[in-house]
């Protein structure tokens, strides 16, 4: 018997030299073993347990059957809206007390710094989908302070679709794909999202916004966050004040053009993710500014639109922001599914000196999401994950559970009790206690009349927008219906468009063709048409001229001018940009002087889309192979029909030419090292607007 065994063992050894190969990878005499979930340790793990070398895979071999047990469900349920989303970690600084309006611990001393976790998003996709649908982008950021976690929940976008919570289903089901098809998977253009959205004048400001380039952000470290809603700040003395939170990037917002983001999908559908993960990776820590709108209700009760309308914002010529501090992610998860993916945010996660305000919608979220996470995580006790565990004390009687991880001691877990005289207990005065504010009234299910104006804020964000903005919004509004198959679905949302603003309504019928003009939609409330526009609500209104954090791609081949990439790369570098080296080979090229420049992209694998501004520095012969290349001539293409910067060397006039480029302010000769900073100045101005009426028609 014992003699068998030993026959088998051997030969199982000697097939799995066969087999496993080089994948038989075995422990150093003192180094880690590889163990089961039970921290046996392994001897094979390559190979079953199976009667015979190549007889049947035994019921009895329990590593299999563990391992198997546990990759079968290893995916819990996607985020039934933001199932796309990209986390890292960081810290939250004070620039001063805000004593003077909160008793929120964390914001009582100046420089004072509390962790954060935050997670950036798209609503509509699932978790797989590409980075940069037309869509909003959540902006969602955990304080772990010493008085709870603290939940900013929030999106890139100050207002919503709809006013009251009890709409939420409504909207993500018209949104998503739709359900006897299952597509299209994270776009809006498409019937039953603007079937439900032309039954909703609600809508139209948030409208505006998702069909501006907001919806299509260049980086995540490039948006803009809002709280929403109206909160509230209450100050040591029981005093509330309202507040609006809004996080600024230091970078500056930036946005791609459209057809820039249909490309980007195909060539890296992770290129949001890639792109936050890379600068963090690289030290290139993104930062955003928090600016508090502050204002008291007497206040709010002059303002010409209700603070507890989430689809209105209140602009900041009549509230201007005050910067309160600063948030800097400078740590990428370690692990994607344990933290980016299981992190559980809640607007009802809020610490004493911040509480609420009768917002319907906000009311409606502090049921969601609690209620999300029982069927996302499985357990009552998903705060006790580690990214969703407070850093302070957690202690409480709450017991027991699926999946409980704390071990409490002793015999006492109810309260009042005797027996443990050292327990935790309520404190009326740290405590977390509601602003006490009087509420009357019939039990009612109305809209506030106070909610009634539609298209007031919808005109003043349209006006608010520089040319280009508008004519982007205008394309895009005729690219989503153009998509749209009913026709009367097209004709309802023009007939808001023109309440909203009558040139833009026009416009957007011209490029569908859609004849007979409908008439406006009726409403109750007509739009305000004394209204001073806001350049807040542009991007370009205040955008920076700043290389700073973007990305430079440099086309070589063979024979290329090495001294002139140096020269590119230390004056981009010198702009807090990087720059990426294309070749048509991975492998590299070798220069002028014969020497080995090693490069980062195959030119196939790297269209233009994913660079911000680009230089052509092919050798003479390298731009005459590049002719024959469409992934050359489309690159150059590209940058120019996406309004880029494009520097190039005068073996580069021939590619010009064959991309159609045209000169003007953004082709940049780049003939020696003298010519690289004339270069970065334009790549500073980030794209040139003027070109667009030659590259892009628009109504
Ligand atoms: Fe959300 N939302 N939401 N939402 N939301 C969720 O919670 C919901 C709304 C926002 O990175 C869900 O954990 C309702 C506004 C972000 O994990 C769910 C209503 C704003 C995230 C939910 C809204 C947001 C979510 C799905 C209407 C901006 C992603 C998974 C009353 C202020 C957070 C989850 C993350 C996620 C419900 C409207 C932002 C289902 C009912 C307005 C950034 O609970």
């Amino acid at each position: 018997m014992a003699k068998r065994a030993t026959k088998r063992s051997d030969s199982t050894k000697k097939a799995g030299a066969r087999a496993g190969g080089e994948t038989h990878q075995t422990a150093a005499a003192d180094g880690p073993l590889l163990t089961t979930n039970q921290g046996m340790p392994v001897s094979d793990n390559q190979n079953s347990l199976r009667a015979g070398t190549r007889g049947p895979t035994l019921l009895e071999d329990f590593v299999l059957r563990e391992k198997i047990m546990h990759f079968d469900h290893e995916r819990i349920p996607e985020r039934i809206v933001h199932a796309r989303g990209s986390g890292a970690h960081g810290y939250f600084e004070t620039y001063e007390s805000l004593a003077d309006v909160t008793r929120a611990d964390f914001l009582q001393r100046a420089g004072e710094r509390t962790r954060v976790f935050a997670r950036f998003s798209t609503v509509a996709g699932g978790a797989g989908s590409g980075d940069l649908p037309r869509d909003v982008r959540g902006f969602a950021v955990k304080f772990y302070t010493n008085e709870g976690n603290f939940d900013l929940v929030g999106n890139n976008i100050p207002v919503f679709f709809i006013q009251d919570a009890i709409k939420f289903p409504d909207l993500i089901h018209s949104v998503k794909m739709e359900p006897d098809r299952g597509f299209p998977q994270a776009a809006s253009a498409h019937d039953t999202f603007w079937d439900f959205v032309s039954l909703m004048p609600e809508s139209m400001h948030m409208i505006m916004w998702a069909m501006s380039d907001r919806a299509i952000p260049r980086s995540l470290r490039m948006i803009e966050g809002f709280g929403i809603h109206t909160f509230r700040l209450v100050d040591a003395d029981g005093k509330s004040t309202f507040v609006k939170f809004h996080w600024r990037p230091k970078l500056g917002m930036q946005s791609v053009v459209w057809d820039e983001a249909v490309k980007i999908n195909g060539a890296d559908p992770d290129f949001h993710r890639r792109d936050l993960w890379a600068a963090i990776d690289r030290g290139d820590y993104p930062e955003w500014e928090l600016g508090l709108q502050l204002f008291t209700e007497e206040e709010a009760a002059t303002f010409p639109f209700d603070v507890l309308d989430a689809t209105k914002l209140i602009p900041e010529e009549l509230v201007p922001l005050r910067m309160v501090g600063r948030m800097v992610l400078d740590r990428n998860p370690d692990n994607f599914f344990a933290e980016t993916e299981q992190v559980a945010f809640c607007p009802a996660n809020i610490v004493p000196g911040i509480d609420f305000s009768d917002d319907p919608l906000l009311q409606g979220r502090l049921f969601s999401y609690l209620d999300t996470q029982l069927s996302r995580l499985g357990s009552p006790n998903f705060q006790e994950i580690p990214i969703n565990r407070p850093i302070c004390p957690m202690q409480n009687f709450q017991r027991d559970g699926h999946m409980r991880m704390a071990v409490p001691q002793g015999r006492v877990n109810y309260e009042p009790n005797t027996l443990a005289p050292d327990g935790p207990r309520e404190c009326p005065v740290r405590g977390f206690t509601t602003m006490p504010r009087p509420e009357a009234g019939e039990t009612l299910r109305v809209r506030a009349e106070s909610f009634a104006d539609h298209y007031s804020q919808a005109r003043l964000f349209f006006r608010s927008q520089t040319k280009p903005e508008q004519d982007h919004m205008v394309s895009a509004l005729v690219f989503e219906l153009s998509k749209v198959e009913t026709p009367a679905v097209r004709a309802r949302v023009v007939a808001h468009l023109l309440q909203v603003e009558a040139t833009l309504g026009e416009r957007v019928a011209a490029g569908l063709r859609l004849e007979p003009l409908p008439a406006p939609h009726p409403t109750e409330v007509p739009a305000n048409d004394d209204l001073e526009p806001s350049p807040a609500l542009s991007i370009l209104a205040k955008a920076q001229k700043t290389l700073q954090g973007r990305v430079v791609a440099c086309v070589v081949t063979d024979g290329a001018d090495g001294d002139l990439v140096a020269a590119l790369r230390e004056t981009v570098e010198a702009n807090g940009a990087m720059l990426t080296l294309i070749a048509p080979s991975v492998g590299g090229v070798r220069t002028a002087k014969k020497r080995l420049l090693a490069v980062d992209h195959q030119l196939a694998g790297a269209p233009s889309v994913l660079f911000d501004a680009v230089v052509l520095a092919p050798s003479e012969a390298g731009a005459a192979a590049l002719l024959g290349d469409s992934a050359a001539v489309a690159f150059v293409h590209d940058a120019f029909a996406h309004l880029k910067v494009i520097g190039h060397v005068a073996a580069a006039a021939a590619l010009l030419d064959a991309a159609g480029v045209e000169q003007d302010a953004g082709i940049v000769a780049v003939q020696d090292i003298g010519d690289v900073a004339a270069f970065v100045e334009a790549a500073k101005g980030q794209r040139i607007w003027e070109r667009e009426p030659a590259v892009r028609p628009v109504p």
